[in-house]
């Protein structure tokens, strides 16, 4: 089912050694989280991180990231995590303050009402409210965070992640110019990303995605439209089938399907869903419809650990290439997504860039470096490998709220 275009077939998307392991991996149980943990506490806090250059997408730009972290306690030890909801819901409905509340009042009561046994029981305890996965993931992975801690394992090895070095790529917002878009590209692809994306939108689509082509015949390259085009734009989108690219990143609405599935049907061209695929069901309907043949999974549009892996367990049996998306995340939300993405059915570069592509400093020690082949590592310590930098932190803070347990 799956087409290689030449561009990458240098990429070996199923033949990593890691991919190996695959049938124990499917066959294996869910990771537990631990032999019961009691959280005592839950803290949400927003720092404004601003970005070392604006990012704009087909749905608007940006200048700054109000970065939504949680940490949860048991034991004298905490766990990190990142709520990657936007303060507009424009990516998704959720924003940083509908998780707010929806943590404040339903999810943090439920997770603090009784010890967390595993991953599943705890999904299963927020499986009654609705949606809200982005606040969803946000206390998996912070109980993910400390479950590991606790193990003295890393997150990880927690989950099953079997690869040392992770393939990296950038993703270029629309730019001012064209001029400055290829100057963007130069740079990245000297610093060793392996995949470039680009941002488009009706009018900033075919002329820059032919123009980067020309000058990089080789490369990895990818687009992604963030919903901004319908079925009645097939004839334009079908002339990027001319460019050799790797994916076409959800070209219509965030929450469809079926338009996709026939753009599938007539186009060469990988279609990739990154909003529609809202959790392991989703998933399995995309690729039963032939809606795409790649996805890109994000670990807060799923709603955690739970569904990230049940996604990426499918695509791995059916050969889906599956990939690590990004929300412009702090360096602990990156941390997670690193740990995602060393799992074995994440053959082809994430959106895992460097915290110096995004920030003057981030909230972690040290910071995320990509290596000059264009990988980052898998860290070895404990959690999420990275120490968090909280008198940075506390330096930023904007707001902060305690949730405490039931008192014994
Ligand atoms: O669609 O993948 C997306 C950023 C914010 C919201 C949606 C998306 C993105 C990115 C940036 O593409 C990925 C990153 O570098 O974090
Ligand atoms: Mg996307």
């Amino acid at each position: 089912m799956l087409q290689i275009p030449s561009c990458r077939a240098k990429l070996d998307l199923l033949s990593c050694p890691a991919m190996q392991s695959r049938s124990e991996l499917v066959t294996a149980p869910a990771p537990a989280v631990s032999d019961q943990i009691a959280i005592e506490k839950l803290e949400m806090r927003t720092v404004r991180l601003p970005l070392n250059e604006p990012f704009e997408t087909s749905f608007g730009a940006i200048d700054s990231r109000l970065i939504f972290l949680v940490r949860v306690e048991a034991g004298g030890l905490s766990g990190w995590s990142e709520v990657v909801a936007a303060e507009e819901p424009r990516y998704s409905y959720e924003t940083v303050g509908t998780a707010w509340h929806v943590i404040r009042d339903y999810l943090a009561p439920a997770m603090l009402s009784a010890p967390v046994a595993d991953l599943k029981n705890l999904a299963e305890r927020f499986a009654s409210f609705r949606g809200h996965n982005m606040a969803k993931a946000g206390l998996e992975l912070a109980c993910m965070d400390l479950c590991a801690r606790i193990r003295g394992q890393s997150v990880s090895q927690l989950i099953g992640g079997v690869r040392e070095r992770m393939a990296v790529g950038v993703s270029l917002g629309i730019q001012p110019s064209l001029d400055q878009l290829l100057e963007r590209v130069d740079k990245y692809l000297a610093l060793g990303y392996q995949r470039i994306k680009l941002k488009i939108k009706p009018g900033w689509d075919i002329d820059i995605v032919r123009e980067v082509r020309r000058r990089h015949k080789e490369i990895l390259l990818s687009v992604d439209a963030n919903c901004a085009y319908t079925l009645a734009d097939e004839n334009h989108l079908r002339a990027l089938d001319d460019f050799d690219l790797l994916m076409i990143e959800q070209p219509f609405d965030h929450d469809d399907l079926v338009d996709h599935a026939k753009l599938q049907s007539r186009i060469n061209t990988p279609i990739c869903l990154d909003e529609s695929i809202t959790g392991v069901k989703r998933a399995e309907q995309g690729l039963e419809m032939g809606s795409c043949r790649i996805i890109n999974i994000k670990i807060g549009r799923v709603g955690g650990y739970s569904q990230a892996l049940a996604i990426h367990d499918l695509c791995y049996s059916k050969e889906v290439p599956v990939w690590c998306g990004g929300m412009l995340e702090s360096g602990i939300g990156r941390a997670h997504n690193i740990a995602l993405a060393s799992l074995p059915g994440f053959s082809l570069p994430g959106d895992i860039s460097a915290s110096s592509r995004y920030f003057a400093k981030d909230v972690i020690v040290p910071e995320v470096a990509v290596a000059a082949d264009g990988t980052v590592e898998r860290p070895k310590r404990p959690g999420l490998g990275f120490e968090v930098d909280l008198d940075y932190i506390n330096y930023k803070t904007i707001s902060i709220e305690q949730v405490e347990g039931p008192k014994k």
